[in-house]
């Protein structure tokens, strides 16, 4: 039997080569839409991009793509697995860190037979997995002699601008592939248009004595919104830097540069590059120095806008030759015909909208992502399909055109029946699409999340419990939220049953999503001394994370406390109340990142279950999060993860139910390697489940008596697995 599958699949195999697509899936970084001249918008006619225009001639053009978390390396991952970013991990970029051992469509399209390369910008921090080839920039990479990691670990730097290198490099890849039967998948990654913008010698002037037109929010003041717009620092007016946002070097005369500049690619320069970038840049930025003591506030915003959409429209102009090369070479080859290209960026952008640049937010801008693509044979040239599309369909999607296998964990749609049923919304086709930002210190934007339907947005921001509701088609600018006004009750009734639906369907909730209470005094407090105090305790053998019931370490459980863990230094980051994403929101702030500890202790679920009966698998999935962000932060630190404390005096009890089935799915995080399990439970119950009350007086909380029982427990756990 085994014999006969092996030979169909062969069979499969063969038959499908002749027929398979190639896929060429090309991506750059933060490419607005309103900076592509095929979807429209201010700057179609002075700086279009012909070649992006003709991928979008040739093929379709989807205006309604989003994606799930507007920022780089949870796009990215989110494209990778077919998952949004609570799934695959990767929540944010200030301290995400790609597993690149889940399962992801490049490793699944290599299974059925493709051959698999990435050139470019990766940004997920481990190295590329499920690839046969990979060469990648460091991090967020560099525009001047970037340098690439090579597969063996090593760094190259190679002389150039970086969008032409990738490109080369995408090219010889591709003229120099081993085996050219099998079909391949190459992703070609660009760093362009990323901050900061610095544009190929050749593109310096372009545009000068051009006046780029304005959006018209570049001076928004944010009122009919909430407070939290005030908050970010992504504007154009105040935070811009000087020197590697404004490409200015040296020390300029006027006190409002302030001081000498920092301006980084300029130092990668050799000097006749230098000298290339002072004959052009020179003359204006002297200009500006000697205008400045005369220049209001407004008109160096304007001359800032100007400064800046130029060089991001500039650095677009590489990218765009770039794909004309590319698309020349498809076609020189034989391979164009039988090559699926698809051109996209892991966000949008905001050019001057509401008087920012940079992304993160839900608002249009920044939310939709360009999805272009040509399929020659299959896609019928010039259409714009409506459907809802995210960047969690593109995995399904590929996988679909190479006649593999969808795995039921992706949370994706395949647009397979969209591109070849002439654009057509399929039936049953999703009519709203989600949305998570889970907040970083870069820009300070609010974190939020949100849901979207082809004529709403609705967006919470849980630090702040507000809402805000747009109405597209009469606000597309977003300046008004309509969340308060008693006309769009109704509406907003129902976006927020669609918002509680669209989360139950992905599988996000609240119990993951980071969440700090620092309304509440006691634990602002608290953790603003528990934080600074960390800086000290470096030495900590031991970290204890959780809630009430760790933090009672520090009052009933303190005589045991001090005898078995405070020998270790052993840190207690037990805070009353807390829930499981209090407990995230507590492990991606702060300090608690500099602690190398041996061992840490995590106890933490019940008030999931008791504030809110929150199902199991909720807290389970909470929990399993901070185990895989822990593996990234301690690598080295043993896990004892505790089961949950029985709560309640009757075995019978719902929310001891509820617990107990927390303790039944925790058993499947375990490896005793890493991660290892302490069930104490029995201790505390006679053999019917009931409570000993001696031991948990209020039927949740542990008595000092309890407390010696479990130190003992934990003590003896954790000398077992080497921690002294
Ligand atoms: C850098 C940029 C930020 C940008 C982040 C994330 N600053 O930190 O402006 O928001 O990357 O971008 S820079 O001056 O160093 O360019 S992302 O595309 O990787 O998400
Ligand atoms: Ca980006």
């Amino acid at each position: 039997m085994k014999n006969l599958a092996t030979v169909i699949f062969a069979l499969t195999l063969t038959a499908f080569s002749a027929e398979r697509p190639n896929i060429l899936f090309i991506f750059t970084d933060d490419h607005a839409l309103q900076a592509i001249s095929a979807y429209g918008g201010r700057f179609q006619k002075i700086a279009p991009t012909p070649n992006i225009d003709r991928l979008a001639k040739e093929g379709m053009l989807f205006r309604n793509s989003f994606c799930g978390n507007s920022i780089c390396g949870p796009s990215r991952a989110s494209i990778l697995t077919g998952k949004h970013s609570h799934l695959n991990g990767y929540m944010d970029n200030d301290s995400g860190r790609f597993d690149g051992g889940q399962q992801t469509f490049p490793k699944l399209l290599q299974k059925v037979g493709y051959e698999t390369a990435l050139i470019g910008k990766w940004h997920l921090v481990s190295q590329p997995t499920g690839f046969d080839h990979w060469e990648i920039l460091p991090s967020q990479g560099n525009y001047v002699n970037p340098d690439f990691i090579q597969m063996d670990g090593s760094m190259k730097r190679f002389e150039g601008y970086v969008t032409d290198i990738v490109t080369d490099k995408t090219l010889d890849w591709l003229k120099n592939r081993k085996d050219k039967s099998k079909p391949f998948v190459l992703m070609t990654q660009q760093k362009a248009p990323h901050r900061n913008w610095v544009p190929a010698p050749r593109h310096y002037k372009l545009f000068d004595g051009i006046e780029m037109p304005q959006p018209p929010t570049l001076f928004d003041d944010y009122s009919q919104r909430i407070e939290s717009l005030k908050k970010q620092r992504m504007s154009i007016a105040k935070d811009f830097e000087w020197g590697n946002d404004m490409l200015m070097h040296g020390k300029p005369t006027d006190p409002r540069f302030g001081g000498e500049l920092a301006f980084g690619e300029y130092n990668r320069m050799n000097a006749a590059q230098k000298a290339e970038f002072d004959a052009a840049y020179g003359p204006e930025n002297e200009k500006l120095n000697a205008a400045l003591p005369t220049m209001s506030d407004d008109d160096l915003t304007l001359w800032k806008y100007q400064r800046y959409v130029k060089n991001y429209l500039r650095t677009v102009r590489a990218v765009d030759e770039n794909i004309g090369r590319t698309l020349e070479y498809l076609e020189e080859s034989g391979l164009a015909e039988n090559t699926v290209v698809i051109y996209s960026s892991d966000q949008g952008f905001y050019l001057g909208e509401h008087g920012w640049y940079d992304k993160r937010w839900m608002f249009e801008e920044s939310f939709k992502m360009p999805f272009v693509i040509r399929w020659p044979g299959v896609v019928k040239p010039g259409i714009e399909p409506d459907a809802m599309i995210q960047n969690i369909d593109y995995a399904p999607t590929f996988l679909e055109m190479a006649g593999a296998p969808i795995p039921a964990d992706m949370q994706g749609k395949s647009i397979l029946s969209i591109l070849k049923g002439e654009g057509r919304t399929p039936e049953g086709w999703r009519d709203a699409v989600f949305y998570q930002y889970s907040g970083e210190n870069t820009h300070r934007v609010a974190r939020h999340d949100g849901v979207r339907n082809s004529r709403y947005k609705l967006m919470r921001f849980p630090d702040t419990d507000e809402w805000m509701l747009f109405d597209l088609n009469k606000d597309p600018q977003e300046m008004n939220n309509v969340s308060a006004d008693p006309a769009y009750s109704a509406v907003l009734g129902r976006m927020k049953i669609l918002y509680t639906n669209l989360k139950a369907q992905y599988a996000a909730s609240d119990s993951i999503f980071p969440m700090h209470r620092n309304k509440e005094d006691w634990w602002k407090e608290r953790w603003l001394v528990k934080d600074s105090e960390i800086r000290n305790s470096r030495e900590a053998k031991v970290v204890f994370l959780g809630d009430s019931i760790t933090q009672a370490w520090e009052d009933e459980g303190k005589p045991a406390w001090d005898k078995y863990f405070a020998p270790l230094g052993a840190v207690n980051w037990g805070y009353s109340g807390d829930r499981t994403e209090h407990l995230i929101w507590r492990l991606q702030n702060g300090n608690i990142q500099r602690l190398n500890p041996k061992a840490a202790v995590i106890l933490i679920g019940t008030n999931n279950t008791g504030q809110s009966k929150r199902p199991a698998t909720e807290t389970v999935a909470a929990i399993r999060h901070t185990l895989d962000d822990l593996a990234w932060k301690w690598p080295d630190t043993r896990i004892v993860l505790m089961s949950v404390f029985p709560r309640a005096e009757n075995a019978g009890n719902p929310l001891r139910k509820i617990n107990d089935e927390i303790n039944e799915q925790l058993k499947a995080l375990v490896d005793n390697k890493r991660v290892h399990l302490l069930d104490i439970n029995t201790e505390f119950m006679d053999t019917s489940g009931t409570l000993n009350t001696e031991l948990f007086p209020d039927q949740l909380h542990l008595s000092p008596a309890a407390y010696e029982i479990w130190a003992e427990a934990l003590a003896a756990k954790l000398k077992l697995i080497g921690v002294k």
